[in-house]
């Protein structure tokens, strides 16, 4: 039997990796392999994996299935291919008549019997995909069609139908070790899980209605997979693990090993910081890692309502304040558009959140997933959403339309200004002399942005660097109108040399890029600026015009040096270094 087993990326991003469908053929091949029935269909299966492409139509993704002459074809849906999936199914029916078609995954999970009629598909796998997906293809392989709707998380439509039971990961072949996955095709970068489920019951994620607790994976996998991916060239890793420090004992253990064994590695984990302690805190620093932390709102009925109970402003500032201490670097996630959240609340979200100088600030809009205990309460909670895919929130009771139009701005505002313009080590010293709240500069920054005739190209087009170029652009005029109208002109330009060094060392460190920066102050005073005040340091502080070159160094990461001696400046000097937290992450 010849398995085709179908996903399609989220965007184009060293993230987007198919872990399900190939988790799923892992357990398919193995279940084949292992096999020592006479006549078992899976022991001759033939498994493969098909990846559609970003933006790929319906109809061109079908040809392509069809033409591998599959007997079986698997979907892997998530909400950004749920559409994609259910039109190329329907398209695939009669190209492949005798075919058995499936899928599994999250929007299978959430609703497998909708899904299963709307894209003409035989069974869907509600849950785990591994268990079902071998019994259910067996019974296939051997004509036992009947059987199908008796096996745990396959879903027959109109009959009755239960979610698979959690696997145990010690009993779950590895994609990576069984080769369902070469790491060394990867390009250098891949997303690896450390342990299945989650302990926490957030009502808005899908995680919410799982059966369980965190299941970990034994840790003889967890070495003979780090050992293979060192020797397959992976520089990077995102550890898809949604609380890596829910079990801190055993993340220490972890951190250990990762440092031990590959220690040129950089890493990206999701936390709560609720769990942080100092321990952790020091090994994450020992690493070249990104940390994310879910706060998603800072007003704790909120968080109680979703789920998320006991949340004190102060504990969590002194969990995040331990990363920073420490040297780690971190970047906080929010949502707009919770229940019970308005807009006034989001603002006083983002204005905590940015207060505690997180690296990047991700800012979503509440997604209504099915199969979450939000979605089944939204009536109850005044949330209006779109029933379709990506299920965003259109308005909520506390949050109608026009204030969901000015958070969407406000999150749009604050992506550019503050995560893409990597504005951390500067972002406070700016907005101080200006004595605007964080998220007050980011509304007049969106205004300012929509007042432009032509606004500059946005920061993803072109390469990342000149995109990074383009918004210190935008950070800059809109700065320099700022502090015109506030008559601070004359602290705008020691404003401007720390944003134009900041902006060159992160590029040189990120993108390997070399800037020539002319500046009004020497580096090195400048770099004070941040913390001194914008107006303490324009008091104290001599001109001293000159060009600065700021270069990536092999041993340093960047570095500066002067390039040409004006008149007014003093000698050149050695190294400086505007901000370890502004990394790459
Ligand atoms: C990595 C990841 C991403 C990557 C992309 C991954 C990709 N393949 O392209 C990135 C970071 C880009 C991403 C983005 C987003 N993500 Co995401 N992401 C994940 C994450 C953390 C891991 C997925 C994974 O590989 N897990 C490991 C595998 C083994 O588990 P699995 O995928 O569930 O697969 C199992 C079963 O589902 C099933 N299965 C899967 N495929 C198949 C196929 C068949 C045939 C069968 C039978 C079974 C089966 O069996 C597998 C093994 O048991 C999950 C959360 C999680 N921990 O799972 C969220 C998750 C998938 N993401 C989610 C969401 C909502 C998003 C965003 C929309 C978030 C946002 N607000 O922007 C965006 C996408 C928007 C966009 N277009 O960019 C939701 C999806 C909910 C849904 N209904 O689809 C999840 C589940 C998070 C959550 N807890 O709610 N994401
Ligand atoms: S949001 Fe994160 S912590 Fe909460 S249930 Fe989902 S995966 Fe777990």
């Amino acid at each position: 039997m010849k398995i085709l087993l179908v996903s399609s990326p989220a965007r184009d991003s060293p993230e987007a990796l198919s872990l399900g469908a190939a988790s799923v053929a892992a357990a398919l091949t193995a279940a084949g392999r292992a096999s020592s029935r006479d006549g078992d269909s899976l022991a001759a299966a033939q498994v493969e994996l098909l990846e559609g492409r970003l933006g790929e139509a319906a109809e061109s993704l079908a040809s392509r299935i069809a033409a591998a002459r599959p007997e079986a074809v698997g979907f892997s849906t998530y909400s950004w291919n749920r559409e994609l999936f259910s039109e190329a199914a329907r398209l695939l029916r009669p190209m492949l008549p005798a075919a058995t078609l499936f899928a599994g995954g999250p929007e299978a999970t959430a609703d497998p019997e909708a899904l299963a009629l709307e894209s003409g598909l035989d069974f869907a796998i509600a849950g785990e995909g591994e268990t079902a997906s071998v019994a259910a293809l067996r019974a296939i392989g051997e004509s036992r069609r009947d059987a199908l709707a008796d096996i745990a998380g396959v879903v027959v439509p109109g009959r009755p139908w239960r979610r698979s039971p959690p696997e145990d990961p010690a009993s779950l072949p590895s994609p990576w070790l069984l080769g369902s996955i070469d790491p060394a095709s990867l390009g250098g970068d891949l997303v690896w899980e450390l342990s299945r489920g989650c302990p926490f019951r957030c009502a808005y994620c899908y995680e919410s209605k799982g059966q369980s607790g965190s299941r970990p994976f034994p840790m003889e996998r967890i070495e003979a997979e780090l050992e293979l991916f060192a020797r397959s060239g992976i520089r990077y890793a995102f550890v898809l693990d949604p609380t890596f420090d829910s079990d801190p004992v055993r993340a220490a253990v972890l951190l250990d090993l990762f440092r031990k064994r590959a220690p040129g590695m950089r890493w990206k984990f999701e936390l709560r910081a609720e769990l942080l302690d100092k321990g952790l805190a020091r090994r994450f620093a020992g690493l070249d890692c990104s940390l994310q932390i879910g706060l998603q709102s800072a007003r704790a009925e909120t968080l109680a309502t979703v789920g998320r109970p006991g949340f004190d402003r102060s504990e969590f500032a002194r969990k995040v304040g331990m990363l920073s201490q420490s040297g780690a670097s971190f970047g906080l996630d929010l949502i707009y558009g919770l229940p019970g959240d308005s807009l006034a609340d989001f603002r006083d979200s983002l204005d905590f959140a940015l207060g505690l100088g997180p690296n990047h600030l991700d800012v979503f809009p509440l997604a209504l997933l099915p199969g979450t205990e939000l979605a089944e309460r939204a009536d109850e909670l005044g949330i209006e959403a779109d029933p379709r895919p990506p299920y965003l929130v259109r308005a909520t009771r506390e949050l109608p339309p026009p204030d969901l139009a000015r958070a969407a701005s406000l999150a749009a505002a604050c992506d550019r200004f503050y995560t893409e313009g990597r504005a951390v080590g500067w972002f406070d010293a700016a907005r101080r002399p200006l004595k605007k709240s964080p998220s007050a500069l980011l509304r007049d920054f969106a205004s300012w942005l929509a007042g432009r005739a032509a606004p500059l190209s946005k920061a993803s087009s072109g390469t990342v660097g000149e995109g990074a170029s383009a918004v210190e652009a935008e950070q800059l005029g809109f700065l320099e109108a700022e502090y015109s109208r506030a008559g601070l002109a004359t602290l705008y330009p020691a404003l401007r040399d720390l944003v134009r060094l900041h902006g060159a060392w992160a590029r040189a460190l990120a993108e390997g890029e070399e800037s020539l920066l002319e500046l009004s102050y020497d580096p090195e005073e400048i770099l004070g600026a941040a913390a001194a005040g914008l107006a303490a340091f324009a008091r104290g502080a001599r001109r001293a015009n000159g060009e600065w070159r700021v270069l990536p160094d092999a041993a340093e990461g960047a570095r500066i040096e002067r390039a040409q001696e004006s008149r007014a400046s003093p000698g050149g000097r050695g190294h400086h270094r505007p901000t370890e937290r502004n990394r790459r992450s």
